[in-house]
């Protein structure tokens, strides 16, 4: 049996409860991190010595790291539509879910952690405005290819690539704090869109942001 270590409300671990959701994929979950279980214990920091959730044991295995734990997931369960075997299409897939864990960081750190949960010292004006900006920008990236493509980031088919971006994309219609959110129609017909999946539901637009 898959077992999840991390806290259900935390961001890199909803993507794969959104993920093992989406495969129908049973598994076991212990919600470690923080106000849970620490994992700046021996016993954690011995699967993952970066003391980070999410952590995936899948029987001998021992995986970290979000974006590879989705990847490993869909690869196990053969699910390749959802993360295609083409390798120009794998790549196309690839290419956004890097595009969140590296061009996303300075829009979710000054735009989320600083500007919207006032946490420091993302919360400074210099982290925080920069942000804000930043996210408004890379938000109309992905408006700008859902208004040349779609209904998906890669095309007619939901996959992998959808998972990180669509949950920046639910924090960025619940950032209450922004001076001025540009229109972004394609954005917002996206959103709605991945709303009609039950796990999208169940996991990332669930009342968190
Ligand atoms: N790049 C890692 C980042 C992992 C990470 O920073 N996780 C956060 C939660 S979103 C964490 O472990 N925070 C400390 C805690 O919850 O105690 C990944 O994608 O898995």
């Amino acid at each position: 049996m898959l077992k999840l270590l991390g806290r259900k409300n935390a961001f890199n671990v909803r993507k794969v409860l959104w993920l093992l959701d989406e495969l129908g994929l049973p598994f076991e979950q212990e919600d470690w991190g923080r106000d849970f279980r620490p994992t700046q214990v021996p016993e954690f920091l011995a699967l993952n010595p970066f003391g980070t959730v999410p952590v995936l044991l899948d029987g001998e295995a021992v995986l970290r790291e979000s974006h590879v734990i989705l990847r490993y997931l869909a690869s196990r369960e053969h699910a390749w539509s959802l993360y295609p075997r083409g390798l120009v299409q794998r790549a196309h897939v690839e290419a956004w879910m890097d595009w969140v864990a590296y061009d996303m960081t300075v829009a979710m750190r000054g735009g989320y952690l600083g500007g919207e949960l006032g946490l420091e010292p993302w919360a400074q004006p210099q982290f925080r405005e920069v942000g804000q900006a930043e996210y408004a920008k890379r938000m109309g990236q992905i408006d700008a290819a859902l208004a040349d493509g779609g209904p998906f980031l890669c095309g007619h088919e939901f996959t992998l690539a959808d998972i990180p971006a669509g949950f920046v994309v639910h924090r960025w219609f619940h950032l209450s704090k922004l001076p001025e959110k540009p229109a972004m129609p394609a954005l917002g017909a996206y959103y709605e869109r991945l709303s009609e999946r039950p796990a999208f539901r169940r996991h990332i637009r669930n009342g968190l942001a």
